[in-house]
């Protein structure tokens, strides 16, 4: 195994190394430092430098907090497209569907890394894999028209084994794509729009985030003990007594979160990971959702209803750790000065001051018509999940740079059945399996989804990311349009870091 992953490597740097003496020699690419190129086309409406970089923020009272950020800048195109973040995340990208997009990504953090465009659908070749990490210093140039319906999105490093702490120290901002069809829906305008990235952190007395993660936080995934929204403890908002459109992003290590209001009112959700619900799905109300790592989930909330009493946090409410030993040991072996880190703790994610005077609320919402099926006809296939110590293993495998297995293959514009099974083996965890360059609909679970969680769970709609809970089988409906190699894993850092992630290969597979 450790044998064919150092050929992998080689092939990998001998194959850059041809690359970049193509790239040297072409004028088009005039960039000091560029490495690898995804497609090029010859006139993006839109270029778009991100740079990943150490950097220094204060994210509570006291000394600034050492960080690695993205920054970036519009180089050609919409000014509007690059918002920057005022905390140590990176800045929103703001996308339009059908605009061609090149982004130079640029890292200097120090160590090898590499972009993925969470939930997009690009081609294999600007998706992030980590066989396209670059070293600091270089350049990697993407290029992909967004065909992303309007939505949250997300963007973070991938590289192998790193991701994790690249994510833990900063690296990672909101992707929103926006189009035509939502302008119809009768949302929010744009000032009445508050996006809100969840994280939580250990954050030491010199305010320093330090990762290193402990034989416990290998298994469980690290858990912090401090909530950061947007990048701030204690996050407050000063909001109008109307409608706002909420995008709430999952961008913890590990994570989930259970949200719910302080007044114990519904949430109210039009869009999961990927895009509005349509008019039959209508609006989704939830005493609470359950979040897990880098899902997405939009609400439309009125606070006009709740102007009388002034204020209104967004919380975690309390539930049993579905990951039963890991509940166990968290809670007996470690006693309370692990307040915090244990899943399933309550928590403050944001207040919400409401203030001024009542206006109109929204005009009724007119959901968009049903996108049209992709026929069925694909494959079935089945992966069974499995953790073990310090090893994630996807149908008894560990992630391998290069290769693919005959049940990791699935055919192009048709609708294959994949089942994610949490049944068998391991410790008994939740893992959000996500898959690259797809949107795919969740079909069915059948399993023990914990009590004081599924009344939480949004299976309408299309999702990149699904969580699937110990003695649980989900069965997701996944249809690809870009060919080539891409990727499905946990989205439980440290399980992907740990191995649990694989290539999967859309369309014919060639041979070797
Ligand atoms: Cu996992």
């Amino acid at each position: 195994m450790i044998r064919s992953r150092d050929d992998a490597d080689t092939r990998v740097r001998t194959r850059r190394r041809l690359l970049q003496a193509v790239a040297t020699g072409a004028a088009a690419l005039a960039l000091p430092g560029a490495s690898r190129s995804a497609l090029r086309s010859e006139t993006p409406d839109l270029v778009i430098r991100l740079v990943a970089a150490p950097s220094q923020v204060s994210i509570r009272p006291g000394p600034p907090t050492q960080v690695l950020r993205f920054t970036g800048e519009v180089l050609s195109g919409r000014r509007d497209a690059v918002r920057p973040s005022e905390s140590y995340l990176g800045p929103t990208l703001e996308l339009r569907r059908g605009e061609r997009v090149r982004i130079e990504f640029v890292n200097r953090t120090g160590e090898s890394s590499i972009v993925h465009w969470h939930g997009m659908i690009v081609p294999a070749r600007a998706d992030g894999h980590p066989r396209f990490a670059i070293p600091s210093g270089q350049t990697f140039i993407y290029e992909f028209t967004v065909r992303n319906p309007a939505g949250t999105y997300l963007y973070h490093p991938h590289p192998d084994g790193r991701t994790g702490r690249q994510v833990y120290l900063g690296l990672a901002g909101l992707l929103i794509v926006r189009d035509d069809e939502e302008r119809a829906v009768g949302l929010p305008d744009p000032s009445y729009q508050l996006s809100l990235v969840i994280q939580d952190r250990r954050i030491d007395e010199d305010n320093a985030l330090r990762f290193s993660p402990t034989m416990m936080d290998a298994m469980s995934g690290v858990l912090g003990d401090t909530v950061l929204t947007n990048g701030v403890a204690d996050a407050a908002f000063s909001v109008a007594p109307r409608t706002y459109r909420l995008r709430v992003a999952n961008v913890s290590n590990a994570r989930i979160y259970k949200l719910a209001w302080s007044d114990g009112g519904p949430l109210r959700a039009i869009a999961s990971d990927s895009g509005l619900f349509d008019r039959e799905q209508g609006m989704q109300t939830r005493p609470y959702v359950v979040l897990a790592p880098f899902q997405r989930v939009e609400l439309l909330e009125d606070f006009a209803g709740r102007a009388n009493a002034g204020r209104l946090s967004l919380i975690s409410e309390s539930f049993a750790d579905p990951g039963g030993m890991m509940g166990m040991m968290g809670g007996g072996m470690m006693g309370g000065g692990m307040m915090g880190r244990r899943q399933g703790e309550r928590l403050q994610i944001a207040r919400f001051t409401i203030a001024g005077r009542s206006s109109m609320s929204s005009e009724p919402l007119t959901l968009p018509r049903a996108e049209r099926s992709t026929p069925r006809g694909g494959r079935e296939l089945q992966t069974r999940l499995e953790f073990r110590r310090m090893l994630g293993l996807l149908n008894g495998r560990t992630f391998a740079m290069d290769a693919v297995a005959p049940d990791e293959v699935l055919p192009l514009d048709q609708e294959s059945r994949w089942a994610f099974v949490n049944e068998t083996g391991g410790m008994a965890m939740p893992h959000p399996m996500h898959i690259h360059g797809v949107r795919f609909r969740i079909l069915g679970r059948r399993g023990d989804a914990p009590t004081d969680l599924r009344d939480g769970l949004i299976d309408a709609g299309y999702h990149d990311t699904v969580l699937v809970f110990p003695g649980e089988r989900v069965w997701v409906g996944v249809a690809p349009t870009e060919p080539g190699m891409f990727m499905y894993h946990c989205h439980n850092l440290e399980h992907e870091d740990g191995g649990m992630m694989r290539n999967c290969w859309f369309g014919a597979r060639h041979a070797g």
